[in-house]
């Protein structure tokens, strides 16, 4: 009962705010651009590329409104909410164009507004104010445990931990956990144990040699100034089958009023405050550094953008629903850093998200929301040639890899040149994710013999006049097209 009153409460709160938005868009068009992706996915590199390119007409061809010249100029103005952090686009740039460095990694969400004047097509001057939101993806992961109690979660859990290769890493955690009965009196030191576990499994997942990606509750892994508090103090238990409910005072009970606890002061306001208010979405995924870990991680990451994409389909979620809008009507995925392949490869990796995604977008159709998926590099830091070894050509690419990064026995000093083989990404991506096709990441062992091996390359330093620096990138333009071109019309 009180869910529903609830529900009914924050939904007039909502209408209201939806309302008073819609009124304000009306004399001022605004587009609220969401840029999601999990940790190192390169959410601030593209926004930082995307506001540079707009501020500085970059070469975007296939974005429509730039290329025709309708667009005259793009400028930063500020931010409309005043509780949340304003996207640090003027370090980023510095770090990328000056420092040539990969920005910071931020771990929290953050809003750009740009205005952007342009001529109608028929003529009229406007302005689009396009606010651009950047929110971890793990944040969207912990979207469905709203709709979720905490038997259903630990049994979620805890099945998904008993699958290979997470049983292996989970084994401490579980260990733990066969010491645990959960009607036993609640035990503060016991919670705090199984969730310093639990959270142990959680990061050595998303260890670069494992990059699994579904691994809610997601602020377990970036609680921020809340760490330590009751919310993030809980694991998932061994439950029975049988849905009895918890015992006053048992440790069930206490891990159930903790998980509840993160939904309403964690999931829930994220839902409210951002995820809502959203109306276009751009995914970033890395799925180069799940196919450097191996089979399980690119399953896993199937998996992570079903779940994703669920979050987008209206009628599942009760506050949506309340809302009376799919307000998103276009999602972008974006396979990024596609600068780490030859582009003979690009089209392959397209597809491989693709198919990654087939299914969950035949499921979100229903919706009425434009899905599309693209694979980019917002910062181009590679360029191509053909090495030839022996009688064979390999297409290959040239760049600068980071200090620290390492391929066989050299380890690169940041500064030397370099040509290197990514590998070839397989025609038929449909047994790559199938697991058809067997084939060697960085999970199975030493890093000479995976089968592929994408190297971080520094940024690139391309001059075009004085002060002022181009950002080249691969395919930024058609995502932008996707994305924004109808807004200006
Ligand atoms: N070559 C290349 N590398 C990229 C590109 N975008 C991101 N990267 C690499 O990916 C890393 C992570 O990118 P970020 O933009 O910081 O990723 P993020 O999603 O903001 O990550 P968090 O802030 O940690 O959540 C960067 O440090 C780069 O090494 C790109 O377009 N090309
Ligand atoms: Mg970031």
């Amino acid at each position: 009962m009180r869910t529903r009153i609830q529900t009914i409460a924050d939904g007039a709160k909502l209408a209201a705010r939806a309302i008073l938005e819609f009124g304000s868009h009306l004399v001022n068009p605004t587009v609220r651009l969401g840029v999601t992706g999990l940790s190192g996915a390169g959410k601030t590199v593209f926004i930082t590329a995307l506001v540079h390119d707009l501020m500085h007409g970059a070469r975007l061809p296939v974005f429509e409104p730039l290329a025709s010249g309708r667009i005259a100029g793009a400028r930063l103005e500020p931010q409309p909410d005043d509780a949340v952090p304003r996207f640090e686009y003027e370090r980023h740039v510095e770090a990328l164009v000056r420092e040539r460095a990969w920005p910071e990694s931020t771990r929290r969400v953050s809003e750009l507004r740009l205005a952007v004047e342009y001529q109608s097509h028929n003529g009229v001057e406007r302005t689009l104010t396009l606010d651009i939101v950047d929110y971890p993806g793990e944040w969207l992961l912990d979207l469905p445990l709203l709709t979720m109690s905490y038997r259903d979660w630990s049994a979620q859990a805890l099945k998904l931990s008993y699958d290979e290769p997470r049983r292996k890493i989970a084994s401490r955690w579980h260990a733990h956990l066969e010491t645990l009965d959960p009607d036993a009196h609640e035990d503060e030191q016991a919670a705090l144990t199984a969730a310093a576990l639990f959270t142990d499994y959680l990061r050595a997942c998303r260890d670069a040699r494992y990059a699994l990606s579904l691994l809610p509750p997601g602020r377990f892994l970036m609680p921020g100034e809340r760490a330590g508090a009751p919310a993030f103090t809980f694991a998932p238990l061994a439950l029975d089958a049988e849905p009895a409910p918890a015992q006053k005072g048992s440790l069930h009970a206490m891990m159930e009023r903790r998980f509840e606890a993160y939904k309403s002061f964690v999931v829930r306001p994220f839902f409210q405050e951002h995820f809502v208010r959203l109306d276009r979405q751009v995914v970033l995924v890395d799925a180069l550094a799940a196919l450097n870990a191996g089979p399980a991680a690119v399953k896993d990451l199937e998996a992570t953008l079903a779940a994703i994409l669920a979050c987008f389909r209206p009628g599942r979620w009760t506050l949506a629903s309340a809302l009376m809008r799919p307000r998103i009507d276009r999602i972008l995925f974006a396979a990024t850093k596609a600068d780490h392949l030859h582009h003979s490869m690009h089209d392959r990796l397209e597809r491989i998200l693709a198919d990654m995604t087939a299914q969950a977008i035949e499921r979100a159709k229903f919706s009425g929301a434009q899905i599309d998926v693209v694979a980019l590099a917002a910062v181009r830091a590679t360029r191509e040639a053909t090495v030839t070894r022996g009688r064979e050509r390999l297409p290959s690419i040239i760049g600068v890899p980071a200090a620290g990064e390492a391929a066989g026995t050299e380890v690169f000093d940041g500064s030397t040149e370099i040509a290197a083989f990514p590998g070839d990404l397989p025609e038929d991506s449909g047994a790559l994710i199938a697991g058809a096709a067997p084939f060697r990441g960085l999970s199975a062992g030493p890093a000479q013999h995976a089968d592929y091996r994408f190297l971080r390359f520094r940024p690139p330093l391309e001059p075009t006049g004085p002060g002022s620096v181009a950002l080249p990138h691969i395919r930024l333009d058609r995502a932008l097209q996707f994305l924004l071109g109808d807004r200006f019309s």
